[in-house]
Protein backbone atom coordinates (compact mmCIF):
# COMPACT_ATOMS: atom_id res chain seq x y z
CA UNK A 1 0.00 0.00 0.00
CA UNK A 2 1.21 3.68 -1.14
CA UNK A 3 1.14 5.71 1.91
CA UNK A 4 0.53 8.80 -0.12
CA UNK A 5 -2.77 7.20 -0.62
CA UNK A 6 -3.25 5.60 2.56
CA UNK A 7 -6.49 6.92 4.40
CA UNK A 8 -4.84 7.66 7.64
CA UNK A 9 -4.29 10.89 9.06
CA UNK A 10 -1.69 11.05 11.66
CA UNK A 11 -1.99 14.52 14.24
CA UNK A 12 0.95 15.83 15.60
CA UNK A 13 -0.65 17.17 19.25
CA UNK A 14 -2.47 15.16 21.92
CA UNK A 15 -6.33 15.46 21.82
CA UNK A 16 -7.44 17.02 24.53
CA UNK A 17 -9.83 15.05 26.11
CA UNK A 18 -7.60 11.99 25.19
CA UNK A 19 -6.17 10.46 28.88
CA UNK A 20 -5.60 6.88 28.04
CA UNK A 21 -2.18 6.53 26.03
CA UNK A 22 -3.88 4.01 23.78
CA UNK A 23 -6.61 6.91 22.86
CA UNK A 24 -4.13 9.57 22.40
CA UNK A 25 -1.76 7.14 20.44
CA UNK A 26 -4.83 5.47 18.24
CA UNK A 27 -6.13 8.42 17.37
CA UNK A 28 -2.62 10.70 16.24
CA UNK A 29 -1.74 7.46 14.49
CA UNK A 30 -4.58 7.83 12.43
CA UNK A 31 -5.99 4.37 13.42
CA UNK A 32 -9.59 5.11 15.02
CA UNK A 33 -11.71 8.74 14.45
CA UNK A 34 -14.41 9.69 17.10
CA UNK A 35 -17.54 9.94 15.84
CA UNK A 36 -19.72 10.88 19.07
CA UNK A 37 -19.11 9.79 22.65
CA UNK A 38 -17.61 6.50 22.72
CA UNK A 39 -18.45 5.71 19.15
CA UNK A 40 -15.81 5.34 17.23
CA UNK A 41 -14.67 4.43 13.71
CA UNK A 42 -11.97 1.93 12.29
CA UNK A 43 -9.55 3.77 9.81
CA UNK A 44 -7.83 1.29 7.57
CA UNK A 45 -5.00 1.04 10.49
CA UNK A 46 -7.23 0.39 12.83
CA UNK A 47 -9.49 -1.92 10.62
CA UNK A 48 -6.28 -4.39 9.45
CA UNK A 49 -5.40 -4.77 13.12
CA UNK A 50 -8.69 -5.76 14.20
CA UNK A 51 -9.14 -8.33 12.05
CA UNK A 52 -6.06 -9.81 12.70
CA UNK A 53 -7.21 -10.18 16.51
CA UNK A 54 -10.52 -11.44 15.00
CA UNK A 55 -8.74 -14.40 13.11
CA UNK A 56 -6.60 -15.07 16.28
CA UNK A 57 -9.94 -15.54 18.18
CA UNK A 58 -11.55 -17.55 15.31
CA UNK A 59 -9.04 -19.74 14.82
CA UNK A 60 -8.81 -20.47 18.75
CA UNK A 61 -12.83 -20.76 19.08
CA UNK A 62 -12.66 -23.05 15.74
CA UNK A 63 -10.46 -25.36 16.91
CA UNK A 64 -12.43 -26.32 19.95
CA UNK A 65 -15.57 -27.29 18.04
CA UNK A 66 -17.18 -24.03 18.12
CA UNK A 67 -19.65 -22.80 15.28
CA UNK A 68 -19.69 -19.23 14.04
CA UNK A 69 -22.80 -17.65 14.00
CA UNK A 70 -24.61 -13.87 13.28
CA UNK A 71 -27.22 -12.64 15.57
CA UNK A 72 -29.14 -9.13 15.23
CA UNK A 73 -28.13 -6.55 16.93
CA UNK A 74 -31.69 -5.63 16.41
CA UNK A 75 -33.28 -7.67 19.25
CA UNK A 76 -37.30 -7.62 19.94
CA UNK A 77 -38.06 -6.68 23.45
CA UNK A 78 -40.08 -9.82 24.26
CA UNK A 79 -37.29 -11.90 24.61
CA UNK A 80 -35.74 -9.59 27.12
CA UNK A 81 -39.18 -9.26 28.82
CA UNK A 82 -39.13 -13.50 29.14
CA UNK A 83 -35.82 -12.99 30.96
CA UNK A 84 -37.25 -10.08 33.22
CA UNK A 85 -34.02 -8.12 32.45
CA UNK A 86 -36.06 -5.51 30.44
CA UNK A 87 -37.03 -4.46 33.64
CA UNK A 88 -33.64 -5.15 35.51
CA UNK A 89 -31.52 -3.08 32.92
CA UNK A 90 -32.02 0.96 33.02
CA UNK A 91 -30.70 3.73 30.86
CA UNK A 92 -27.28 1.19 29.70
CA UNK A 93 -29.94 -0.92 27.62
CA UNK A 94 -30.48 1.31 24.26
CA UNK A 95 -34.04 0.38 23.17
CA UNK A 96 -35.72 2.10 20.40
CA UNK A 97 -38.89 1.68 18.58
CA UNK A 98 -39.89 0.92 14.75
CA UNK A 99 -42.22 2.21 12.52
CA UNK A 100 -45.15 -0.23 13.39
CA UNK A 101 -44.38 1.22 17.55
CA UNK A 102 -42.55 -2.45 18.09
CA UNK A 103 -40.01 -2.07 20.85
CA UNK A 104 -36.26 -3.39 20.52
CA UNK A 105 -33.02 -3.06 22.51
CA UNK A 106 -29.98 -2.85 20.91
CA UNK A 107 -27.75 -5.49 21.66
CA UNK A 108 -26.14 -5.41 24.78
CA UNK A 109 -25.34 -9.20 24.83
CA UNK A 110 -27.57 -11.99 23.40
CA UNK A 111 -28.01 -14.79 25.98
CA UNK A 112 -31.90 -13.78 25.61
CA UNK A 113 -31.75 -14.14 21.52
CA UNK A 114 -29.62 -17.08 21.37
CA UNK A 115 -32.31 -18.87 23.93
CA UNK A 116 -35.05 -18.24 21.64
CA UNK A 117 -33.21 -18.61 18.35
CA UNK A 118 -32.57 -22.55 20.09
CA UNK A 119 -35.57 -23.17 22.72
CA UNK A 120 -37.52 -23.99 18.91
CA UNK A 121 -34.78 -26.57 17.90
CA UNK A 122 -33.09 -28.29 19.67
CA UNK A 123 -35.34 -30.71 21.61
CA UNK A 124 -32.94 -33.63 22.59
CA UNK A 125 -29.65 -34.16 24.42
CA UNK A 126 -28.09 -35.96 21.33
CA UNK A 127 -27.89 -31.91 19.49
CA UNK A 128 -25.53 -31.31 22.50
CA UNK A 129 -22.89 -30.15 23.33
CA UNK A 130 -22.76 -27.24 21.37
CA UNK A 131 -21.05 -23.71 21.49
CA UNK A 132 -22.14 -21.08 19.36
CA UNK A 133 -20.15 -17.88 18.95
CA UNK A 134 -20.31 -14.96 17.06
CA UNK A 135 -18.14 -11.59 16.60
CA UNK A 136 -20.20 -8.76 16.16
CA UNK A 137 -21.36 -5.32 17.34
CA UNK A 138 -22.58 -4.37 20.92
CA UNK A 139 -24.59 -0.69 22.33
CA UNK A 140 -24.07 -0.54 25.99
CA UNK A 141 -25.01 3.24 26.63
CA UNK A 142 -22.49 3.84 29.20
CA UNK A 143 -22.95 6.93 31.55
CA UNK A 144 -19.29 7.78 31.49
CA UNK A 145 -17.33 6.57 28.16
CA UNK A 146 -13.83 7.20 28.49
CA UNK A 147 -10.30 5.92 27.64
CA UNK A 148 -11.19 5.18 23.86
CA UNK A 149 -11.89 1.80 23.13
CA UNK A 150 -11.33 0.83 26.38
CA UNK A 151 -14.48 2.14 27.61
CA UNK A 152 -17.43 2.66 24.03
CA UNK A 153 -21.12 2.76 23.77
CA UNK A 154 -20.84 0.82 20.80
CA UNK A 155 -17.56 -1.84 20.78
CA UNK A 156 -17.21 -5.44 19.06
CA UNK A 157 -17.26 -8.87 21.27
CA UNK A 158 -16.62 -12.07 20.28
CA UNK A 159 -19.37 -13.47 22.28
CA UNK A 160 -19.89 -17.37 22.86
CA UNK A 161 -22.83 -19.56 24.67
CA UNK A 162 -22.44 -23.10 25.43
CA UNK A 163 -25.08 -25.85 25.41
CA UNK A 164 -25.16 -28.69 27.83
CA UNK A 165 -27.07 -31.39 29.24
CA UNK A 166 -26.03 -30.86 32.60
CA UNK A 167 -23.46 -28.95 35.08
CA UNK A 168 -20.68 -31.55 34.41
CA UNK A 169 -20.92 -31.37 30.40
CA UNK A 170 -20.87 -27.27 30.94
CA UNK A 171 -17.89 -27.78 33.33
CA UNK A 172 -16.19 -29.40 30.16
CA UNK A 173 -16.90 -26.33 27.82
CA UNK A 174 -16.03 -23.82 29.99
CA UNK A 175 -12.58 -25.15 31.01
CA UNK A 176 -12.44 -25.72 26.98
CA UNK A 177 -12.94 -21.92 26.20
CA UNK A 178 -10.81 -21.01 29.59
CA UNK A 179 -8.02 -22.40 27.50
CA UNK A 180 -9.24 -21.24 23.87
CA UNK A 181 -9.06 -17.74 25.80
CA UNK A 182 -5.51 -18.30 27.23
CA UNK A 183 -4.52 -19.18 23.67
CA UNK A 184 -6.09 -16.01 22.13
CA UNK A 185 -4.43 -13.25 25.03
CA UNK A 186 -0.93 -15.32 24.87
CA UNK A 187 -0.93 -15.05 21.06
CA UNK A 188 -1.67 -11.22 21.16
CA UNK A 189 1.35 -11.13 22.60
CA UNK A 190 -0.65 -9.36 26.53
CA UNK A 191 0.33 -9.65 29.96
CA UNK A 192 -2.42 -11.08 31.73
CA UNK A 193 -3.82 -13.13 34.59
CA UNK A 194 -7.33 -15.36 34.53
CA UNK A 195 -8.80 -13.98 37.98
CA UNK A 196 -11.55 -15.20 39.98
CA UNK A 197 -14.50 -12.80 40.06
CA UNK A 198 -18.23 -12.53 41.19
CA UNK A 199 -20.78 -13.08 38.53
CA UNK A 200 -22.59 -10.37 39.90
CA UNK A 201 -26.33 -9.74 37.98
CA UNK A 202 -25.36 -12.97 35.63
CA UNK A 203 -26.00 -15.37 38.62
CA UNK A 204 -24.16 -18.44 38.60
CA UNK A 205 -21.58 -19.57 40.27
CA UNK A 206 -17.86 -19.83 38.76
CA UNK A 207 -16.78 -16.93 36.38
CA UNK A 208 -13.67 -15.86 35.53
CA UNK A 209 -12.21 -12.45 34.18
CA UNK A 210 -9.02 -11.95 31.75
CA UNK A 211 -7.09 -9.19 33.19
CA UNK A 212 -4.91 -7.49 31.09
CA UNK A 213 -2.04 -5.79 33.45
CA UNK A 214 -1.97 -2.01 32.96
CA UNK A 215 -2.27 1.19 35.34
CA UNK A 216 -5.50 2.39 33.18
CA UNK A 217 -6.93 -0.55 34.48
CA UNK A 218 -10.48 -0.05 36.19
CA UNK A 219 -10.36 -3.48 38.03
CA UNK A 220 -8.29 -4.01 40.86
CA UNK A 221 -6.74 -7.48 40.76
CA UNK A 222 -5.00 -9.60 43.63
CA UNK A 223 -2.63 -12.28 42.49
CA UNK A 224 0.17 -14.66 44.18
CA UNK A 225 4.18 -13.36 43.42
CA UNK A 226 4.50 -16.85 43.62
CA UNK A 227 1.68 -18.99 41.70
CA UNK A 228 -1.49 -18.74 39.23
CA UNK A 229 -3.49 -17.39 41.36
CA UNK A 230 -5.22 -14.52 40.57
CA UNK A 231 -8.83 -13.21 41.96
CA UNK A 232 -10.75 -9.62 41.47
CA UNK A 233 -9.94 -7.72 44.59
CA UNK A 234 -14.21 -8.05 44.77
CA UNK A 235 -14.65 -11.49 45.18
CA UNK A 236 -11.12 -12.91 46.25
CA UNK A 237 -11.28 -15.35 48.90
CA UNK A 238 -9.27 -14.76 52.32
CA UNK A 239 -7.51 -17.55 54.16
CA UNK A 240 -5.60 -16.39 57.06
CA UNK A 241 -4.85 -17.97 60.17
CA UNK A 242 -5.27 -15.45 62.64
CA UNK A 243 -3.07 -15.81 65.59
CA UNK A 244 -5.15 -15.33 68.97
CA UNK A 245 -2.95 -13.73 71.40
CA UNK A 246 -3.15 -16.24 74.66
CA UNK A 247 -3.63 -12.92 77.17
CA UNK A 248 -6.05 -13.43 80.08
CA UNK A 249 -9.58 -12.07 79.42
CA UNK A 250 -9.64 -8.49 81.59
CA UNK A 251 -12.84 -7.25 83.05
CA UNK A 252 -14.61 -5.35 80.20
CA UNK A 253 -15.07 -1.62 81.03
CA UNK A 254 -16.88 1.23 79.64
CA UNK A 255 -14.44 4.93 79.00
CA UNK A 256 -15.05 7.96 77.79
CA UNK A 257 -13.82 8.47 74.55
CA UNK A 258 -15.02 12.83 73.48
CA UNK A 259 -15.65 12.99 70.07
CA UNK A 260 -13.28 9.77 69.66
CA UNK A 261 -15.27 8.22 66.49
CA UNK A 262 -12.91 6.84 63.84
CA UNK A 263 -10.81 3.83 64.70
CA UNK A 264 -8.18 5.60 63.93
CA UNK A 265 -8.60 8.64 66.58
CA UNK A 266 -9.74 5.48 69.02
CA UNK A 267 -6.36 3.67 68.42
CA UNK A 268 -4.15 7.16 68.69
CA UNK A 269 -6.25 7.97 71.49
CA UNK A 270 -6.14 4.65 73.67
CA UNK A 271 -2.54 4.30 72.03
CA UNK A 272 -3.25 0.86 70.82
CA UNK A 273 -2.96 -0.63 66.97
CA UNK A 274 -5.87 -0.43 65.30
CA UNK A 275 -6.00 -4.42 65.06
CA UNK A 276 -7.22 -4.49 68.30
CA UNK A 277 -10.26 -2.32 67.74
CA UNK A 278 -13.34 -4.01 66.01
CA UNK A 279 -14.76 -1.77 63.43
CA UNK A 280 -18.87 -1.86 63.27
CA UNK A 281 -21.12 -0.72 60.84
CA UNK A 282 -24.90 -0.98 60.26
CA UNK A 283 -26.34 -2.31 57.01
CA UNK A 284 -29.19 -2.40 55.69
CA UNK A 285 -29.53 -5.83 54.00
CA UNK A 286 -32.99 -6.61 52.03
CA UNK A 287 -34.48 -3.48 54.30
CA UNK A 288 -33.19 -5.54 57.51
CA UNK A 289 -30.49 -3.85 59.31
CA UNK A 290 -27.41 -6.42 60.28
CA UNK A 291 -24.78 -5.13 62.24
CA UNK A 292 -21.33 -6.08 60.40
CA UNK A 293 -17.97 -6.51 62.69
CA UNK A 294 -14.76 -6.37 61.37
CA UNK A 295 -11.08 -6.06 62.67
CA UNK A 296 -10.43 -2.04 62.89
CA UNK A 297 -7.62 -2.87 60.49
CA UNK A 298 -9.99 -4.17 58.27
CA UNK A 299 -12.45 -3.13 55.02
CA UNK A 300 -15.48 -4.57 54.52
CA UNK A 301 -16.43 -6.19 50.71
CA UNK A 302 -19.78 -5.85 50.42
CA UNK A 303 -20.00 -8.26 47.31
CA UNK A 304 -18.71 -10.97 49.93
CA UNK A 305 -21.67 -9.60 52.50
CA UNK A 306 -24.34 -10.02 50.14
CA UNK A 307 -22.90 -13.72 49.08
CA UNK A 308 -22.68 -13.76 52.38
CA UNK A 309 -26.16 -13.09 53.12
CA UNK A 310 -27.56 -14.01 50.16
CA UNK A 311 -29.23 -10.68 49.87
CA UNK A 312 -30.33 -8.90 46.57
CA UNK A 313 -29.70 -5.62 47.42
CA UNK A 314 -26.83 -4.33 50.37
CA UNK A 315 -26.45 -0.57 51.25
CA UNK A 316 -24.38 1.10 54.57
CA UNK A 317 -27.16 2.22 57.49
CA UNK A 318 -27.29 5.98 56.75
CA UNK A 319 -26.44 8.25 59.79
CA UNK A 320 -29.84 8.68 60.44
CA UNK A 321 -31.12 5.22 60.22
CA UNK A 322 -27.87 4.00 62.63
CA UNK A 323 -29.16 6.42 64.99
CA UNK A 324 -32.60 5.49 64.85
CA UNK A 325 -32.27 1.33 64.74
CA UNK A 326 -29.17 1.76 67.73
CA UNK A 327 -29.60 5.26 69.39
CA UNK A 328 -26.63 6.11 69.16
CA UNK A 329 -24.17 7.80 66.68
CA UNK A 330 -22.47 6.10 63.98
CA UNK A 331 -18.84 6.70 65.99
CA UNK A 332 -19.85 5.15 68.51
CA UNK A 333 -22.02 1.80 67.74
CA UNK A 334 -20.93 -1.78 68.74
CA UNK A 335 -21.75 -5.00 69.34
CA UNK A 336 -22.54 -5.10 72.97
CA UNK A 337 -26.02 -4.49 73.82
CA UNK A 338 -27.72 -4.50 69.95
CA UNK A 339 -31.57 -4.46 70.52
CA UNK A 340 -33.09 -7.65 69.66
CA UNK A 341 -33.88 -8.16 65.87
CA UNK A 342 -30.83 -6.94 64.54
CA UNK A 343 -28.72 -10.17 63.33
CA UNK A 344 -24.31 -9.37 64.29
CA UNK A 345 -21.89 -10.99 61.69
CA UNK A 346 -18.50 -10.57 61.64
CA UNK A 347 -15.28 -11.77 59.31
CA UNK A 348 -13.50 -14.50 61.08
CA UNK A 349 -10.58 -11.79 61.59
CA UNK A 350 -12.82 -10.49 64.77
CA UNK A 351 -13.08 -14.01 66.80
CA UNK A 352 -9.32 -13.57 67.54
CA UNK A 353 -9.50 -10.21 69.02
CA UNK A 354 -8.52 -10.31 72.85
CA UNK A 355 -9.82 -7.81 75.20
CA UNK A 356 -10.41 -5.26 72.25
CA UNK A 357 -12.39 -2.13 71.59
CA UNK A 358 -15.51 -1.31 70.46
CA UNK A 359 -18.84 1.16 70.66
CA UNK A 360 -20.16 1.67 73.61
CA UNK A 361 -23.49 2.49 71.70
CA UNK A 362 -23.53 5.90 73.88
CA UNK A 363 -22.22 8.83 72.73
CA UNK A 364 -18.87 9.42 73.43
CA UNK A 365 -18.05 6.28 75.39
CA UNK A 366 -16.71 2.81 74.21
CA UNK A 367 -15.94 -0.58 75.84
CA UNK A 368 -12.24 -1.85 76.77
CA UNK A 369 -11.28 -5.42 77.06
CA UNK A 370 -14.32 -6.43 75.36
CA UNK A 371 -13.97 -10.30 74.19
CA UNK A 372 -15.97 -12.12 71.41
CA UNK A 373 -18.40 -13.91 72.63
CA UNK A 374 -18.13 -13.43 76.03
CA UNK A 375 -19.11 -9.50 75.96
CA UNK A 376 -21.06 -9.84 72.69
CA UNK A 377 -22.64 -12.53 70.26
CA UNK A 378 -22.09 -12.96 66.91
CA UNK A 379 -25.00 -14.77 64.62
CA UNK A 380 -22.39 -15.91 62.41
CA UNK A 381 -18.54 -15.36 61.30
CA UNK A 382 -17.73 -15.62 57.10
CA UNK A 383 -15.01 -14.55 55.11
CA UNK A 384 -16.08 -10.88 54.90
CA UNK A 385 -13.36 -8.03 54.31
CA UNK A 386 -11.00 -7.15 51.09
CA UNK A 387 -8.19 -8.66 50.72
CA UNK A 388 -4.65 -6.69 51.34
CA UNK A 389 -1.27 -6.95 49.95
CA UNK A 390 0.79 -8.73 52.46
CA UNK A 391 -1.93 -11.17 52.89
CA UNK A 392 -0.83 -14.59 52.31
CA UNK A 393 -2.63 -16.33 49.07
CA UNK A 394 -5.45 -18.17 49.58
CA UNK A 395 -3.91 -20.82 48.04
CA UNK A 396 -1.67 -21.31 50.50
CA UNK A 397 1.48 -20.31 47.91
CA UNK A 398 3.02 -16.57 48.46
CA UNK A 399 2.21 -13.72 49.23
CA UNK A 400 -0.68 -11.52 47.84
CA UNK A 401 0.33 -8.58 45.19
CA UNK A 402 -2.38 -5.95 43.79
CA UNK A 403 -2.16 -4.63 40.08
CA UNK A 404 -4.72 -2.68 37.87
CA UNK A 405 -6.01 -5.05 35.19
CA UNK A 406 -8.52 -4.11 32.19
CA UNK A 407 -10.91 -6.75 31.36
CA UNK A 408 -10.64 -8.25 28.09
CA UNK A 409 -12.35 -11.40 28.67
CA UNK A 410 -15.36 -12.59 30.82
CA UNK A 411 -16.50 -16.26 31.00
CA UNK A 412 -19.55 -17.31 32.91
CA UNK A 413 -21.29 -20.66 33.84
CA UNK A 414 -24.57 -19.29 33.58
CA UNK A 415 -26.34 -22.85 34.73
CA UNK A 416 -30.04 -22.69 33.77
CA UNK A 417 -30.64 -19.04 34.02
CA UNK A 418 -31.71 -18.15 30.73
CA UNK A 419 -33.11 -21.82 30.25
CA UNK A 420 -35.60 -21.84 32.69
CA UNK A 421 -36.84 -17.85 32.11
CA UNK A 422 -37.14 -19.01 28.26
CA UNK A 423 -38.16 -22.32 28.65
CA UNK A 424 -35.40 -24.04 26.59
CA UNK A 425 -35.59 -27.45 27.62
CA UNK A 426 -34.88 -30.86 25.83
CA UNK A 427 -35.40 -34.37 26.36
CA UNK A 428 -32.78 -36.09 28.07
CA UNK A 429 -31.71 -39.63 27.10
CA UNK A 430 -34.11 -40.88 30.16
CA UNK A 431 -36.45 -38.92 28.04
CA UNK A 432 -37.03 -36.72 30.75
CA UNK A 433 -37.41 -32.92 29.85
CA UNK A 434 -34.97 -30.61 31.30
CA UNK A 435 -33.54 -26.99 30.83
CA UNK A 436 -30.32 -26.57 28.66
CA UNK A 437 -27.29 -25.99 30.90
CA UNK A 438 -25.75 -22.78 29.54
CA UNK A 439 -22.18 -21.04 29.59
CA UNK A 440 -21.62 -17.45 28.18
CA UNK A 441 -18.33 -16.20 27.31
CA UNK A 442 -17.26 -13.00 26.01
CA UNK A 443 -13.79 -11.50 24.44
CA UNK A 444 -13.86 -7.49 24.21
CA UNK A 445 -12.13 -7.31 20.94
CA UNK A 446 -12.07 -4.04 20.06
CA UNK A 447 -10.93 -3.28 23.53
CA UNK A 448 -8.58 -6.05 23.67
CA UNK A 449 -6.76 -3.90 20.26
CA UNK A 450 -6.58 -1.28 22.65
CA UNK A 451 -4.99 -2.91 25.48
CA UNK A 452 -2.24 -3.89 23.12
CA UNK A 453 -1.27 -0.61 23.10
CA UNK A 454 -1.53 -0.09 26.62
CA UNK A 455 0.90 -2.43 26.96
CA UNK A 456 3.08 -1.62 23.84
CA UNK A 457 4.19 1.47 22.98
CA UNK A 458 6.96 3.54 23.56
CA UNK A 459 7.33 7.66 23.93
CA UNK A 460 7.44 7.70 20.00
CA UNK A 461 4.08 5.58 19.12
CA UNK A 462 2.74 2.24 19.16
CA UNK A 463 4.92 -1.12 19.61
CA UNK A 464 3.10 -3.82 17.24
CA UNK A 465 3.90 -7.02 17.39
CA UNK A 466 4.27 -8.80 14.45
CA UNK A 467 1.38 -10.70 14.54
CA UNK A 468 -1.11 -7.83 15.08
CA UNK A 469 0.89 -5.48 13.06
CA UNK A 470 -1.13 -3.13 10.71
CA UNK A 471 1.35 -4.42 7.73
CA UNK A 472 4.84 -6.48 8.00
CA UNK A 473 6.50 -3.58 6.71
CA UNK A 474 7.19 0.00 6.60
CA UNK A 475 9.60 0.72 3.19
CA UNK A 476 10.23 4.52 3.61
CA UNK A 477 11.66 6.41 0.59
CA UNK A 478 13.39 9.18 2.36
CA UNK A 479 13.96 11.03 -0.71
CA UNK A 480 11.77 10.66 -3.54
CA UNK A 481 13.14 13.16 -5.11
CA UNK A 482 16.51 11.59 -5.62
CA UNK A 483 16.19 9.14 -8.38
CA UNK A 484 18.34 6.02 -7.11
CA UNK A 485 16.63 6.27 -3.90
CA UNK A 486 13.33 6.12 -6.05
CA UNK A 487 14.04 3.83 -8.10
CA UNK A 488 15.44 1.33 -5.26
CA UNK A 489 12.06 2.04 -3.28
CA UNK A 490 10.20 1.27 -6.33
CA UNK A 491 12.12 -1.74 -7.12
CA UNK A 492 12.31 -2.93 -3.40
CA UNK A 493 8.59 -2.20 -2.62
CA UNK A 494 7.51 -4.79 -6.04
CA UNK A 495 10.04 -7.08 -4.75
CA UNK A 496 8.44 -7.51 -1.26
CA UNK A 497 4.93 -7.67 -2.37
CA UNK A 498 5.99 -10.55 -4.69
CA UNK A 499 7.15 -12.34 -1.92
CA UNK A 500 4.25 -11.91 -0.14
CA UNK A 501 4.63 -9.18 2.46
CA UNK A 502 2.17 -6.89 3.14
CA UNK A 503 4.07 -3.86 2.85
CA UNK A 504 3.45 0.29 3.85
CA UNK A 505 5.74 2.05 1.34
CA UNK A 506 6.30 5.76 2.61
CA UNK A 507 6.21 7.64 -1.22
CA UNK A 508 5.24 10.78 0.04
CA UNK A 509 7.11 14.03 -0.76
CA UNK A 510 7.12 14.49 2.97
CA UNK A 511 10.68 15.75 4.63
CA UNK A 512 12.46 12.89 5.96
CA UNK A 513 11.71 14.23 9.74
CA UNK A 514 7.98 13.90 9.44
CA UNK A 515 8.48 10.06 7.60
CA UNK A 516 10.00 8.83 10.67
CA UNK A 517 7.98 10.34 13.42
CA UNK A 518 5.11 9.10 11.49
CA UNK A 519 6.40 5.46 10.82
CA UNK A 520 7.62 5.33 14.89
CA UNK A 521 4.18 6.92 15.69
CA UNK A 522 2.62 3.79 13.54
CA UNK A 523 4.68 1.49 14.98
CA UNK A 524 5.58 -1.47 12.47
CA UNK A 525 7.99 -3.67 13.80
CA UNK A 526 10.23 -3.49 11.01
CA UNK A 527 11.19 -0.11 8.86
CA UNK A 528 13.00 -0.45 6.07
CA UNK A 529 14.79 2.76 4.78
CA UNK A 530 16.00 3.57 1.39
CA UNK A 531 18.18 6.65 2.12
CA UNK A 532 21.89 7.92 1.10
CA UNK A 533 23.57 4.51 0.17
CA UNK A 534 20.88 4.03 -2.20
CA UNK A 535 22.89 3.62 -5.21
CA UNK A 536 25.13 1.30 -3.45
CA UNK A 537 22.55 -0.80 -3.04
CA UNK A 538 22.95 -0.74 0.79
CA UNK A 539 19.66 0.28 2.98
CA UNK A 540 18.98 0.75 6.37
CA UNK A 541 16.93 -1.87 8.28
CA UNK A 542 15.34 -0.46 11.52
CA UNK A 543 13.72 -2.55 14.35
CA UNK A 544 11.26 -0.54 15.79
CA UNK A 545 11.23 -1.60 19.18
CA UNK A 546 14.84 -1.78 20.19
CA UNK A 547 15.61 1.08 18.06
CA UNK A 548 18.39 -0.88 16.95
CA UNK A 549 19.67 -0.06 13.38
CA UNK A 550 21.53 -2.37 10.53
CA UNK A 551 23.31 -1.35 7.15
CA UNK A 552 22.02 -4.30 4.66
CA UNK A 553 22.54 -4.99 1.44
CA UNK A 554 19.80 -5.71 -0.84
CA UNK A 555 20.89 -9.34 -1.57
CA UNK A 556 20.41 -9.76 2.36
CA UNK A 557 17.38 -8.47 2.76
CA UNK A 558 14.72 -10.78 2.74
CA UNK A 559 17.15 -12.83 4.64
CA UNK A 560 17.22 -9.88 7.45
CA UNK A 561 13.36 -9.37 7.77
CA UNK A 562 12.99 -13.21 8.38
CA UNK A 563 15.57 -12.84 11.07
CA UNK A 564 14.02 -9.65 12.22
CA UNK A 565 10.27 -10.76 12.74
CA UNK A 566 11.32 -13.45 14.39
CA UNK A 567 12.69 -11.28 17.32
CA UNK A 568 9.27 -9.21 16.97
CA UNK A 569 6.92 -11.44 18.34
C1 LIG B 1 -27.24 -5.38 29.36
C2 LIG B 1 -26.45 -4.23 29.47
C3 LIG B 1 -25.16 -4.30 29.92
C4 LIG B 1 -24.63 -5.54 30.29
C5 LIG B 1 -25.42 -6.69 30.17
C6 LIG B 1 -26.73 -6.61 29.71
C7 LIG B 1 -22.83 -6.81 31.08
C8 LIG B 1 -24.84 -7.96 30.54
C9 LIG B 1 -22.92 -9.21 31.35
C10 LIG B 1 -22.65 -9.99 30.10
C11 LIG B 1 -22.48 -11.43 30.31
C12 LIG B 1 -21.86 -12.12 29.13
C13 LIG B 1 -22.06 -12.74 26.81
C14 LIG B 1 -20.58 -12.50 26.61
C15 LIG B 1 -19.83 -12.56 27.90
C16 LIG B 1 -20.42 -11.69 28.97
N1 LIG B 1 -23.34 -5.62 30.76
N2 LIG B 1 -23.55 -7.95 30.98
O1 LIG B 1 -25.46 -9.04 30.46
F1 LIG B 1 -28.50 -5.26 28.88
CL1 LIG B 1 -27.11 -2.72 28.98
O2 LIG B 1 -22.62 -9.46 29.03
N3 LIG B 1 -22.57 -11.92 27.91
Amino acid sequence: MRQSQLYSPTLREVPADAEAKSHQLLLRAGFIRQNVSGVYSFLPLGKKVLRKIETIVREEMDFIGSQEVLMPALQPSEVWEESGRWYTYGPELMRLNDRHDRTFALGATHEELITSLLRDEVKSYKKLPMVLYQIQTKFRDEKRPRFGLLRGREFIMKDAYSFDVDQEGLDRNYDNIFHAYKNVFTRCGLDFRAVLADSGAMGGRDTHEFMVLSEIGEDTIAYSDRSEFAANIEMAPVKVIYAKKDSELREKEIIMTENKRSIKDVAEFLDIPEQECIKSLLWIVDEQPVLVLTRGDHQINDIKLKNALEASIVKLATEEQTNEILNSEIGFIGPVNVPDGIKVIADEAVRSVVNGVCGANEQDKHFVNVNPDRDFKVDFYDDLRFIKEGDPSPDGNGTIVFAKGIEVGHVFKLGTRYSESMNAEILDKNGKSTPIVMGSYGIGVSRTLAAVVEQMHDENGILWPTQLSPFDLHLICVNPKNDSQSALGEKLYEELKSNRFDVLYDDRKERAGVKFTDADLIGIPIQIIVGKRAEEGIIEMKNRKTGHKDEVHVSELLASIAQHQAESR
